[in-house]
């Protein structure tokens, strides 16, 4: 950027307070912009009419569940999820004469905003080796190309089958089926970059991957605690949840360095009277914790509550513990070691703050525990987020009305896809029912995950990368390391609905395929077909789009795997591939003969969907050692800074989704007309010398390697000292590809040890 640029930038920055309170008529009013910028009014308000409705589409934004019970019109979407809708059914189209105006380099200089905005892919496109330019090509075509370069190679594991969450089940079961029959479980899934943290804890703890409660627990729970949680932004349904179980006297502990809008105050855009009055005031105890220092806060917590215990408070479920538990002896002694001074000073909250929360938690029992990205993306991620199990297992709030575990997951189906075989470890019990029902010999060795992916590219040990959706250049860590790895592989192909950067960091041959996106009306020979997902409480149910596809070309993602099965593996083979990807109700079929749980699937989801089992809901811990749910001792702690250097997270602006930009401003946190942008506590700005909106570059120097960048503005904000927030994906190039969390592999983006940067 040139001093001109950058001072022009300036004078376009806006900076004003945070705002006090989340939703309200600005989210319905921004919601409805949004809306009617892309589509226009008649098929905005047809667009929005049946998100989240029975017989509609499920909302392509975050996995946030819908009410079991009732559903009214309009009801059930939020600011975001009007603005996902809006991103996809955009009446903006992205053509072949586009790609014939632009070369692939000169793309490469727009930014990630400009791409998305330039509307939906309508046409399959290539690049051929040593081409500057996409150009179109026919879909059978596209598909011998996968499958030449497939069947090239000489090892399937040189092969990446990569997963984004908004696949539906059909799509990811086939996904996985035909990664498998071609010889490899490297199938990294965006859930890896996400909650696979929380998988491995709440598997080693508890013997399921996900969460426990449901949505009606909300209204039961005495306490609910949201840790490292943006729901405002993420899952502003979330916030109706948290404002029911407000107005039936329940309690709301918030631990995050940010102070985030959406949990001081709500004003539900559903309730009329919260237009004119203060809405609900949400949290009650704010625990302003040092980034990276949960595990610290939860710890003294417990120490807590295990002084009140043997004071004669009965703060503990002794007999849940006695029946259900094991470890809990273990727990207490290493407490018994633990200095509540030193882990107050760690976390960084006061003593007093901590009390109140102590006092809320020790007569409580029904106690919920939401959390997300906040916990998972640290070295000690997995650590931490078993802390807070040990506080539900002491509390016997596992599987309890009002009370349990609740990982607020993502991608709209990240969790189903995972549920329908979506991974890269590997299940013996999986591998035998693909046997029997597919005569499918799976492989026996586990396979690459995200960052493993990644490397291998760089290595030229993975040659061939397929994605199911996604922009896995821009949501990994390292960008450009990760771009240099996609650029060694021999073909990289995107199944897409949007152009994003992946799709500019080619192999020697490249392919996009288009796709149909959730809100578009799927029909095969005249009939109209229907896909299944699963929500973030494990309820399975239909999502069926009704808006016209955006281009005649367009391909659903089931028919798309279908064919590139068929092409790679042959027609002859066992599975009929083909007509698989063309009959969703056959895809479900198989899918309940394969995977437990989804017994009756095509009956059940005609009604209005069903739960899947769930052991820890049932306090069912037979599968774990000696039968019972485990307590865990840690001795990582947080991170210890130097007095020059700093934690940064990387977090996401109320506009944007993952790596899609909706817009410029992050209205909550109150800035305006950029993303190029640093919070800093004012006590670091003045020892640094620093003014609002000054420039100022970061360095990360993790193995002795500076991986810098420039050119962002200081904001002066409420956040911890050496501790700083700014938006991914633009911080990406600091994360070193290798940096990641203990046991689950997830990158630290929300701790990266930096140094600041002066002018
Ligand atoms: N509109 C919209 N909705 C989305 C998404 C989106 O990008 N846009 N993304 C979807 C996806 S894939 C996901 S995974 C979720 C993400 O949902 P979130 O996890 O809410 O997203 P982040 O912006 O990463 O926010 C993390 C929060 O954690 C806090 N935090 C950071 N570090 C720490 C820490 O060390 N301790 C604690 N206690 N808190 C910390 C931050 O201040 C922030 O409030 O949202 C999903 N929904
Ligand atoms: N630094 C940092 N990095 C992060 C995170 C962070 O907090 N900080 N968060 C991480 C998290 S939680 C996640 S989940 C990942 C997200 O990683 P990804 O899931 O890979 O990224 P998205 O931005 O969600 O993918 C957007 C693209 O998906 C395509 N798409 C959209 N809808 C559809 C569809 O229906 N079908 C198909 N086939 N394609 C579609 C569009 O082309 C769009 O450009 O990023 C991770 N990266
Ligand atoms: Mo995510």
């Amino acid at each position: 950027m040139s001093f001109d640029d950058s001072s022009k930038m300036k004078s376009k920055i806006k900076i004003t307070p945070p705002a006090s309170f989340a939703a309200g008529a600005k989210g319905v009013q921004v919601a409805l912009k949004h809306a009617i910028d892309e589509m226009g009014p008649v098929k905005a308000m047809k667009a929005l009419a049946k998100l989240n409705q029975e017989k509609g589409f499920d909302c392509p934004g975050c996995a946030w569940p819908d009410p079991d019970d009732k559903r009214s019109l309009f009801a059930e979407y939020c600011e975001n999820g009007a603005k996902a809708v809006a991103e996809e059914a955009t009446n903006k189209r992205t053509g072949p004469d586009f790609f014939a105006d632009h070369s692939i380099a000169s793309l490469q200089s727009w930014s990630d905003y400009e791409l998305g905005k330039s509307g939906r892919l309508t046409h399959p496109l290539y690049k051929a080796p040593g081409a500057s330019h996409y150009v179109e090509l026919s879909w059978s075509k596209a598909f011998d190309t996968i499958a030449r370069n497939l069947n090239a190679l000489k090892d399937p594991n040189e092969a990446v089958f990569y997963t984004s969450g908004r696949s539906s089940n059909e799509a990811a079961f086939l996904w996985g089926l035909f990664a498998r029959a071609f010889g490899t479980n490297n199938m990294p899934d965006c859930s890896n970059m996400c909650h696979e943290s929380s998988g491995v804890a709440l598997s080693q703890t508890l013997g399921i991957g996900k969460g426990s409660v449901v949505l009606d627990d909300f209204k039961h729970a005495d306490v609910i605690i949201v840790a490292g949680q943006n729901p405002g932004t993420n899952h502003p349904r979330m916030l109706s949840a948290l404002q029911e179980c407000k107005l039936k006297g329940g309690k709301v502990i918030t631990i995050n360095p940010l102070e985030e809008a959406g949990l001081k105050r709500f004003k539900n855009p559903q309730k009329p009277m919260d237009y004119f009055t203060q809405g609900t005031s949400i949290t009650d105890v704010f625990l302003q914790v040092k980034i990276n220092q949960d595990l610290s806060l939860v710890k003294a917590i417990l120490m807590a509550l295990l002084k009140m215990h043997r004071e004669g408070w009965a703060t503990f479920d002794l007999d849940f513990i006695k029946q259900s538990t094991e470890g809990y002896e273990a727990l207490v002694n290493h407490l018994d070691q633990c200095d509540y001074d030193q882990l107050i000073a760690q976390s960084g909250v006061s003593k007093e703050e901590v009390q109140k929360a102590v006092e809320l938690l020790a007569p409580a029992n029904k106690i919920i525990c939401c959390w997300a990205m906040g916990l998972t993306q640290h070295h000690n991620a997995v650590d931490t987020i078993k802390q807070f199990v040990n506080l539900l297992l002491l509390k016997g709030s596992v599987g309890i009305k009002g009370g349990g575990t609740c990982p607020v997951r993502g991608h709209s189906n990240v969790q189903g896809d995972r549920t329908v075989g979506i991974m890269h470890h590997v299940s013996p019990q999986l591998n035998a029912s693909l046997k029997e029902v597919f005569n499918i010999q799976a492989p026996e060795e586990t396979g690459l995950d995200v960052v493993a992916s990644i490397q291998a590219m760089y290595e030229k040990k993975a040659k061939v990368f397929v994605a199911l959706g996604g922009n896995l250049l821009s949501a990994v860590s390292d960008t450009h390391y990760a771009q240099a790895a996609f650029e060694q592989c021999a073909l990289t192909v995107s199944i897409a609905t949007k152009l994003n950067r992946s799709h500019l960091a080619c192999g020697n041959e490249s392919l996009i395929l288009p796709t149909l996106g959730r809100s578009e009306k799927d029909v095969k020979n005249g009939k109209k077909r229907l896909v299944t997902v699963e929500n973030s409480m494990g309820k399975v149910h239909a999502s069926s789009g009704h808006l016209t596809p955006a281009s005649k070309l367009l391909m659903s993602e089931p028919e798309i795997v279908g064919s590139i099965a068929a092409a790679t593996l042959g027609e002859g083979h066992q599975v009929a591939w083909k007509e698989l990807g063309q009959d969703y109700a056959k895809i479900r079929a198989s899918i309940s003969r394969v995977i437990k749980g989804f017994e009756a699937y095509n009956q059940r989801i005609m009604k209005d969907g069903f739960y899947l089992p769930n052991n820890a809901r049932e306090r069912d811990f037979s599968k774990l050692p000696n039968g019972r749910a485990q307590f865990t001792v840690s001795s990582s702690t947080g991170i210890e800074l130097n007095e020059d250097e700093f934690l940064l997270m990387t977090i996401r602006s109320h506009d944007q989704f993952n790596t899609t930009i909706y817009g410029m401003h992050d209205r909550y946190r109150g800035v305006y007309n950029s993303r190029d942008v640093i919070f800093m506590n004012r006590a670091d700005m003045s020892e640094y010398g620093l003014s609002k909106l000054d420039q100022i570059g970061l360095v990360s120097t993790y193995d002795g390697v500076e991986r810098k960048v420039h050119g962002f503005y200081v904001v002066p904000y409420d956040i911890p000292r050496q501790n700083l927030a700014g938006y991914f994906p633009e911080l990406n190039p600091l994360i070193p590809i290798n940096q990641t969390a203990e046991q689950s592999n997830t990158p630290i983006s929300k701790s990266v040890k930096v140094k600041v940067l002066l002018p």
